[in-house]
């Protein structure tokens, strides 16, 4: 099963706790811990063992718990969201939840004590928060509009939902990738324009088109020691290739991460997969990390470390004695041609006589009230399908032509806008502060109360990407921003406050790449002139007085 170690005496403590009573086996006591309580429960099982049900203790607001779902490929039902809203709604003001930048939803406020109660809803409207902590397989994001978009090369929803099925056992629990050594992300893009970051995942599938292979994939050379491909293959159907045209398939990137002491994008595997073996080469390469990857020092574990230390060629050859078969080499380009789309206001589908419409959430903060109101929008003018950006947004799918003008009168739609200003559309946000113990500063509320100045002062005529991140954990992604703001504790006048580094150049989309670090040490008090200046200087922002005489 896996490789951790059988002596305990020198592995680090995460490692040990893991190694003495795997994460999942908390599993069978949450009616135990219901009912002795947070405060008396075992500390290990409580900080860190329930992370493997997606459930978070919080030090900033101890006993009022995180819990964080797992939605594949960004997308839930009606029904699904409003089980969450009434999860929320029982605790008041201490109720709230946000949508994540992996198209995913975290619950605030839970109280151990309902933990029976939630579990049993979730189970009955299929929804799972398994594994979506600590060294697990986090979300598995897709394209937020696969499916609808007609220009899609591939409809990304079913595929995620079985890599999903694989690595959890269908939201049960899977104890076979339950102790990966760090962290895993999993990205997989259909359509044209990278909507899911795929460069910032330890492993990423990007669409490629493969010349005439003849061949649908994988080689057929089986390796000694492999095992059977019996259902570990996905049952994606794929039309019979002629073998003279282009086969449609992805190029596979690994290794893209960030951390606090390290970023990188990630790199290409040099090899191309059909389909139909995607879910099989994800756990080819799960199994590689989790046998073989580095734990000793957790700094260092995330997959990319293991890379280094076998060099790319050897890490391939591992995975395809996993897998039991040869892969073939990445297609000569990646067919991600197009600037990245952010999905708000309204959008023809594919489908004739239907739209979707993507409503700006503001730092993906949602109130009980909110979720009961998208559910509601999405019953009345869709067909009941919810869906999530890595923006924090929200989009509603399937409102017919004859439904949209009464749809854009919806009062939700005033708080949630589809004509949002040009900073506040592109503006995401980590936790920080007001939940996270690794915050350096608050986040959320600044970011939001920074914008609406900005955008008082000046005028842009395109939106401008602003991450803002807690700390260098980097949840916000301040990398992939145009203006990344990466939180930081910084002296000011003989006393420490809270600032940020400010990072720039960050690329979504085609030829997407990760921007750096341009300016230390700015404390937030003294950050908006700073913004000011460098809207003006590289987005073309006109100060208002300004704009108004040019016009
Ligand atoms: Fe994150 C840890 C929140 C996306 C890198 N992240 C945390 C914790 C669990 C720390 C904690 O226990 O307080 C944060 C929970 C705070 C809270 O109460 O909400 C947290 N991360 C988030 C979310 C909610 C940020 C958001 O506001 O959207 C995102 C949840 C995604 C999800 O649904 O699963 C979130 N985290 C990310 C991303 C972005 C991404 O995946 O595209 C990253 C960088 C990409 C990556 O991981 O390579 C990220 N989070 C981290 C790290 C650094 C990992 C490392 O290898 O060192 C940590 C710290 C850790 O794991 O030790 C961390
Ligand atoms: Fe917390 Fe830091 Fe992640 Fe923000 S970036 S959620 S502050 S760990």
């Amino acid at each position: 099963m896996t490789n951790a170690a059988t002596t305990t005496a020198s592995l680090n403590k995460f490692e040990k706790f893991k190694a003495e009573k795997d994460g999942l086996a908390v599993k069978a006591e949450i009616e135990k811990f219901a009912s002795l309580g947070w405060e008396a429960m075992d500390e290990t099982d409580r900080d860190h063992r329930l992370k493997w049900l997606g459930v978070f203790f919080r030090p900033v607001t101890p006993g009022k718990f995180m819990m964080r779902m797992r939605m594949p490929n960004g997308i839930l039902t009606h029904h699904q969201m409003r089980v969450l809203a009434e999860v929320v709604q029982r605790y008041g003001d201490d109720g709230s939840a946000d949508i994540t930048t992996r198209q995913n939803i975290q619950l605030r406020g839970i109280r151990i004590e309902d933990l029976p109660e939630i579990f049993n809803k979730f189970h009955t409207v299929g929804l799972t928060s398994v594994q979506s902590g600590m060294d697990n397989v986090r979300n598995i994001t897709g394209d937020p509009v696969a499916g609808l978009d007609a220009d899609e090369l591939f409809d990304t929803r079913e595929l995620v939902q079985q890599i999903q099925d694989m690595i959890t056992n269908k939201g049960e629990g899977n104890s076979e990738f339950t102790n990966l050594p760090r962290k895993f992300n999993i990205a997989i893009t259909g359509g044209r324009d990278n909507s899911v970051h795929a460069e910032i995942n330890d492993l990423a599938f990007v669409p490629a088109f493969k010349e005439g292979t003849g061949d649908w994939g994988l080689e057929t050379r089986e390796k000694q020691g492999s095992r059977g491909a019996e259902g570990q293959r996905s049952n994606v159907q794929s039309p019979i290739p002629d073998p003279q045209s282009p086969v449609f398939g992805f190029n596979v990137l690994v290794g893209g991460f960030f951390s606090g002491k390290r970023c990188e994008a990630a790199i290409p595997l040099n090899a191309w997969v059909s389909p139909e073996d995607v879910v099989a080469l994800c756990r080819a390469v799960l199994e590689v990390f989790r046998d073989c990857g580095l734990r000793a020092n957790r700094q260092k574990s995330r997959l990319m470390w293991l890379i280094d230390e076998w060099g790319l060629e050897k890490f391939r050859l591992e995975v395809e004695n996993r897998l039991g078969k040869s892969l073939l080499p990445a297609a000569p380009k990646d067919e991600i041609d197009w600037e990245k789309r952010d999905h708000i206001g309204v959008h023809k589908q594919k489908q004739p006589g239907l739209n979707y419409v993507g409503l700006h959430v503001p730092v993906g903060r949602l109130a009980a009230d909110d979720m009961f109101e998208i559910a509601r929008l999405a019953e009345v003018y869709g067909n009941g399908e919810i869906r999530l950006t890595v923006e924090q947004n929200v989009i509603i799918p399937n409102i017919s032509d004859s439904r949209l003008v009464m749809f854009l009168t919806e009062p939700l739609l005033e708080k949630f806008s589809i004509t949002p200003k040009q900073l506040t559309r592109s503006l995401v946000s980590c936790t920080g502060a007001q939940f996270c113990n690794f915050a350096l500063i608050e986040t959320k509320q600044r970011a939001l109360a920074m914008i609406k100045d900005l955008e008082a002062e000046l005028e842009l005529t395109h939106p401008v990407r602003i991450h803002w991140t807690g700390c260098p954990n980097s949840c916000g992604q301040p990398q992939v921003a145009d203006i990344g703001l990466m939180g930081t504790k910084v002296r000011k006048n003989g006393k420490t406050v809270e600032g940020v580094d400010i990072y720039m150049g960050g690329k979504v989309g085609k030829e997407a790449q990760l921007g750096t670090c341009v300016q230390k040490g700015i404390p937030c008090e003294d950050l908006q002139p700073v913004l000011r200046d460098l809207l003006i200087q590289h987005f073309a922002a006109k100060p208002r007085q300004e704009a108004l005489v040019s016009h």
